[in-house]
């Protein structure tokens, strides 16, 4: 009798994407990344780092830099990133990410980092530590996405000019050498959020702003959160609703949508007759109610330090056996003598 056979499953696409641990996360990167990446955990095979290699093309204060580590690492499982289901790894404790880098520098030319327009903002904020490393910032990220083959790397619009470097580094090395590297896809999200600064809603919200009634932090306190909404910078129209124009008003809009699920439409209705200080304060406390669970996960696993070195060891275990493989393929194509240790 034969046995009957079970199709093979089909292989789940790869997802790498990477965040730094270079202070808060604010409620712009909760909502523009953190969320998105969460929701992908079931469909992809999801690989996330922090990348603390990247953070530190900017002086850190040591002590200071551990911290923003940890925290940020704790944070992110408090968001929903769930090691049972993807790899979260802190990018340092995974030797193969700085190899491959220095690999794919030779494969990267200087008149394409040179026009990067990150590092031309990032040299002029920094002009007394215009470093190799933020020149080479590219070919980091670059390694991080070809080690895991990823088929897909979501990212900001920021982020897309080194995206499109890294599919062209990949289809270099592959035209010299043959097939190496998957050439990553960018992902962009069906819900994706853009918050804007509350105090200049022309601008994106960060956390490098100076001014920080600009930005809200996922572990600001409530009152907090509640003061910077109440100063948020709106219109004179007085009358919530979505148009061309109304930044500030538009910005609370799709943090409010963000947060409730609501429609454009349904908020115009529900805010209906009403003014802009009703409004101010009905985001503010949607905003604090759907931070309030993150806030608690996030108090009682920064408590845990060893849960989180379990978490973060296991995932960098199994990013650095896949990650491995990927490094030794290229360097055999390129030519290196095999070590045999
Ligand atoms: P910095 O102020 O140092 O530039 P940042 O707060 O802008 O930092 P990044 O570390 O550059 O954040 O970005 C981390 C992730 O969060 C990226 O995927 C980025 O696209 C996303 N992100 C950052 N700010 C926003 C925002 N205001 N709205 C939506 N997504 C955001
Ligand atoms: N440069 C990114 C963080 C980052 C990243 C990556 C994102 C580092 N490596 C790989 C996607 C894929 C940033 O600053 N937002």
């Amino acid at each position: 009798m034969q046995a009957t056979q079970e199709p093979a499953p089909a292989r789940k696409k790869v997802i790498f994407s990477a965040i730094q641990p270079s202070g808060t996360i604010t409620l712009g990167n909760y909502l523009g990344a953190i969320k998105n990446w969460v929701a992908l955990q079931d469909e992809y095979r999801c690989i996330f780092a922090l990348a603390d290699l990247h953070t530190i093309t900017v002086r850190q204060e040591p002590a200071k830099f551990r911290q923003n580590t940890l925290q940020a690492y704790a944070l992110l499982l408090a968001c929903g990133i769930d090691v049972t289901k993807s790899l979260f790894f802190i990018q340092s404790h995974v030797h193969t990410h700085a190899e491959l880098a220095w690999i794919l520098n030779c494969y990267t030319q200087f008149g394409e980092l040179s026009r990067m327009t990150q590092f031309k903002d990032k040299s002029a904020a920094h002009a007394d530590n215009v470093n190799a490393g933020l020149f080479t910032y590219p070919s980091l990220m670059a390694a991080d996405i070809l080690l895991y083959q990823a088929d897909l790397v979501p990212v900001g619009l920021d982020q897309k000019q080194h995206l499109e470097l890294t599919r062209n580094i990949a289809e270099r090395f592959n035209g010299i050498y043959g097939a190496t590297f998957t050439v990553p896809d960018a992902y962009i999200p069906k819900t994706g959020a853009k918050i804007m600064s509350l105090q200049e809603p022309g601008k994106k919200m960060s956390k490098s702003d100076e001014n920080a009634n600009a930005w809200v932090a996922v572990l600001d306190k409530p009152e907090d959160i509640l003061r910077k909404f109440k100063r948020a910078v709106t219109d004179s129209e007085a009358k919530v609703r979505y148009a061309e124009g109304k930044d500030g008003i538009n910005n609370l809009m799709g943090i409010y949508a963000a947060v409730t699920g609501k429609t454009f439409e349904q908020i115009e209705a529900e805010f209906d007759g009403k003014g802009y200080g009703d409004f101010k304060v009905a985001v503010a406390e949607a905003v604090i109610e759907s931070l309030r669970p993150v806030q608690a996960e996030y108090n009682r696993l920064i408590a845990d330090k060893a849960y989180l070195e379990q978490c973060y060891t296991e995932s960098a275990r199994q990013a650095l056996a896949i990650s491995r493989r990927t490094v030794e393929k290229a360097m055999r194509k390129i030519g290196f003598v095999k070590s045999a240790l």
